[in-house]
């Protein structure tokens, strides 16, 4: 019955955490029992505290995203003022008792985070949601992949992976869910992550001025609050909960063709030959839809692809390695073997009536692996024993949001869920996850102790333990060049350190500039993959005319120069979950500039490159030089900091500047990663004024050996102050591929006296350019100029041993 003091949230069932009733003291923390719902509380580092809220009888801790187990931590519980205070030294939580509210402090007792007071955390019918006070000024950046701008004020989305075929700006959801964000307020940041695999909904202040907020249509509130000192603190912390990625093979990290789809076997073979008669520097050719026989997973089609052991072998003998696209609809179809197994293993999802769920994609009608059993994920990784052998060692997982046409996948779909079940508003958003880590698992097993090349569309957090993550099906314009470039932060800021965009645009066809913008940019991407959609212009590097070809070569060469660098951040990553692509919220976290539109898209790439990403229209750009020493990297032209500036962008030449104080190895060229570049590695250093340092790593660059010491690591610093470079002894037992280390001094003025390890070392005047000059500008017919920076250098024999350079 209607009552007038009964609202409507009361009918709708709205109902928030109750009173405390009983407090309890656990390991690492607490858990409440309040009048409606209990709560717990874990430490699970100084850092990260984990709040978990259920009107259920037990919580609900199954995750696929955390792998971390809380660690010994001091921490201390107390009563103050009528509520309970959990502490360690960087965080403390006050709990109210009436009702009970979270509010979290940093150690000088600013809130860092807080629930608002009448709604905290609360429920209406399954769905639950934590409501957090909107703070003065708070930011919010991260959650993954999802379009618009860096900070996501102001804005509201959904997490339901979703494929999306030429998304735009504002579409969402597209295709992965990751469901953590930093907020930024009052000259501090925190991590939040919601770990709850239901359709989500995160509320950064849209539509309302009260709160943010985050909700699952099921489930239990389970979130962990991170706070540290910096941003880059935060993300190291997520990631010990998540994970972080492992090494990939260094060719992955090379550039890679992509095409759908190039056929037959000949059509590929000339791709890759034109690589190496243009030389133009790649790794990998990869094979769309089109290499299987009527799109069935698991087959070649007889026809395109008659021989691929002979097309393989042959793409090996040029050092290009072969990804191949895997699809994880199985076609309903009698005598085709994997559909037989599946059957026979019992491996597909279904509807609650027992049948198998049947949904229509590329080979037709189609059954779906349910990855979320140990039982399926073993078979489906044991299914890649023939492209194995074959020497494929690179996979590509897509359409696993999952994809099928009608885009509608029923609600009452089966998912075991490590035999826990759930219905597809749970299982869906993990089903790309799973997949991804079946492919990673099985491959890496059959490589037998070299690293597998892993790709998806679908994403869930922790993504990054198994595999590379693209963007999906963007379209060759401007604006989705420049938003590819914010996806790729964000996912950096949320723990995904390898990722990327096609490169050229998926749909559409892009126009000579822009397909040269977008190159010059992408080879400061993690992943690096050229790819166009069906019936589309040719969209390789040589394809857009000479001068776009010289333009691509230059950066595809520059990108294999700084492969010393690159694979250096890649293993930084794999030890901190530090991006290879920062946004600039990450070092100038505070700077308001950064979340400006005009230079949102500008990003480090590894602590010393500053991208300055530009739409192929522009040939002048103003970008934001934030505080400290910068130089213009074509150049060397040195500006000041924390100032906005005006700069040259013709099409030949991105706007990038390094920091002061920088330390960057590069190589010669080559034309593939696992090519011998000189026997010299060139260190560049820009005088700065204060200390830096340099982790440098080096190892095989594709098994695991590694693991057993085999690497080769060695941290440089540079102390301007003292005028000291010192090169620590490398550690490990991997042989350098250098024996020559060339020191490269930008800015240094007047120098003209250096020792090495106390004896006087000649001092070389160079020129240094990083692009050679375009010859074949068309149809202008200007010649582009390159300017040559006239550096000191010197030469050192290196035994791996300690070096010390004074000047
Ligand atoms: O396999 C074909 C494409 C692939 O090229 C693209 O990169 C994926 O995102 N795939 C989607 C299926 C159909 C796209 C229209």
């Amino acid at each position: 019955m209607y009552s007038t003091v009964e609202t409507s949230a009361q009918r709708a069932g709205f109902k928030a955490l109750g009173k405390l009733e009983s407090l309890e003291h656990i390991n690492n923390g607490v858990v409440g029992i309040t009048s409606f719902g209990q709560f717990r509380i874990l430490v699970m580092d100084r850092s990260v505290f984990r709040v978990s809220v259920t009107r259920n009888a037990d919580f609900d801790d199954f995750s696929y995203a955390v792998i971390a187990s809380p660690k010994p931590v001091d921490f201390h519980v107390k009563e103050e003022d009528g509520h309970i205070v959990i502490s360690t030294d960087l965080i403390s939580l006050r709990i109210s008792r009436d009702p009970v509210r979270f509010k979290f402090y940093d150690s000088a007792g600013n809130i860092i985070n807080e629930d608002d007071d009448a709604f905290g955390t609360s429920w209406i019918g399954t769905e639950v949601t934590a409501y957090k006070k909107l703070q003065q000024g708070e930011r919010f950046v991260g959650l993954g992949e999802k379009n618009g701008d860096l900070d996501r004020r102001g804005k509201g989305y959904l997490n339901w992976n979703t494929d999306k075929f030429a998304y735009d700006q504002d579409t969402d959801p597209i295709y992965c869910s990751l469901p953590f964000y930093i907020g930024i307020h009052s000259g501090l940041a925190y991590g939040m992550f919601f770990d709850n695999s239901n359709k989500s909904h995160f509320n950064f202040g849209a539509s309302n001025d009260r709160f943010s907020s985050f909700m699952a249509e099921d489930g239990d509130m389970n979130y962990y609050l991170i706070h540290d000192h910096n941003v880059a603190k935060i993300i190291e912390d997520y990631t010990y909960l998540t994970g972080r990625m492992e090494l990939p093979p260094m060719w992955s990290i090379g550039y890679q063709q992509c095409r759908y789809s190039y056929y037959p076997d000949s059509k590929v073979l000339d791709i890759a030959r034109s690589f190496r008669q243009k030389q133009i520097p790649a790794d990998v050719i990869v094979l769309d839809i089109h290499y299987m026989d009527s799109y069935k997973i698991f087959t070649w089609d007889p026809v395109k692809f008659s021989n691929p052991a002979a097309l393989i072998r042959e793409l090996r003998d040029m050092n290009f390695h072969v990804v191949l696209m895997c699809d994880p609809g199985i076609k309903i179809e009698e005598g085709y073997q994997p559909y037989e197994l599946g059957k026979q293993e019992d491996v597909f999802l279904k509807y609650p009536d027992n049948t198998y769920y049947a949904g229509e994609v590329w080979p037709g009608w189609c059954h779906f692996p349910d990855f979320s059993d140990p039982k399926t994920r073993q078979w489906w990784g044991g299914l890649f024993d023939e492209y194995v052998n074959l020497g494929v060692d690179g996979f590509w997982n897509d359409m696993n949001e999952i994809a099928s046409w009608g885009q509608m996948m029923p609600e009452h779909v089966e998912f075991h869920y490590e035999g826990k079940g759930a219905l597809t508003k749970k299982g869906r958003n993990i089903y790309g996850l799973q997949m991804a880590r079946s492919t990673f698992e099985g491959t890496k097993k059959l490589l037998n102790g070299k690293r597998p090349f892993n790709l998806t569309r679908s994403a869930f957090s922790g993504i990054q333990r198994y595999s590379a993550v693209w963007t999906g099906d963007n379209v060759a314009d401007d604006e989705h060049m420049l938003l590819g470039v914010r996806l790729v932060n964000s996912f950096g800021l949320t723990g995904v350190a390898f990722t990327g965009y096609d490169v050229g645009g998926f749909a559409g066809e892009a126009s000579v500039d822009l397909f040269a913008r977008w190159v010059s940019i992408a080879a400061f991407s993690p992943f690096f993959r050229g790819h166009s959609m069906l019936n589309s212009r040719d969209a390789e590097p040589w394809a857009f005319g000479e001068a776009v070809e010289e333009i691509s070569r230059n950066y595809i060469n520059l990108r294999y120069r700084l492969m010393p660098y690159i694979y250096s951040l890649f293993f930084e990553a794999t030890q901190t979950g530090m991006p290879v692509c920062r946004s600039l919220a990450i070092d100038y976290t505070h700077d308001d500039h950064v979340y400006d539109s005009l230079f949102q898209n500008q990003y480090l790439f590894g602590p010393w490159f500053l991208i300055c990403p530009v739409s192929s229209v522009d040939k002048f750009c103003k970008v934001y030089l934030p505080e400290g020493e910068w130089y213009e990297f074509h150049s060397g032209k040195q500006y000041k900091g924390s100032q906005q500036v005006i700069v040259e962008a013709p099409v030949e030449r991105l706007p990038v500047f390094i920091k002061a104080g920088s330390i960057i190895p590069m190589q010669s060229v080559t034309q593939y990663t696992s090519a011998t570049a000189d026997d010299t590695l060139q260190l560049h250093f820009y005088s700065g004024d204060n200390y830096s340092e340099f982790l440098y790593y080096e190892d095989d660059g594709d098994t695991y050996h590694f693991e057993d010491g085999e690497y080769y690591r060695r941290n440089i610093s540079y102390d301007p102050n003292n005028q000291i470079i010192k090169f620590n002894a490398a550690e490990g037992n991997f042989k350098s591929k250098y024996t020559k280390i060339q020191l490269i001094f930008h800015g240094f003025d007047g120098l003209d006296r250096i020792m090495v390890n106390g004896r006087e070392c000649a001092v070389e005047q160079v020129e240094f350019s990083y692009l050679k000059a375009i010859t074949k500008f068309d149809p202008v017919g200007k010649e582009g100029k390159v300017i040559k920076e006239q550096v000191k250098a010197i030469k050192v024999e290196d035994d791996d041993g300690g070096l010390e350079i004074v000047w």
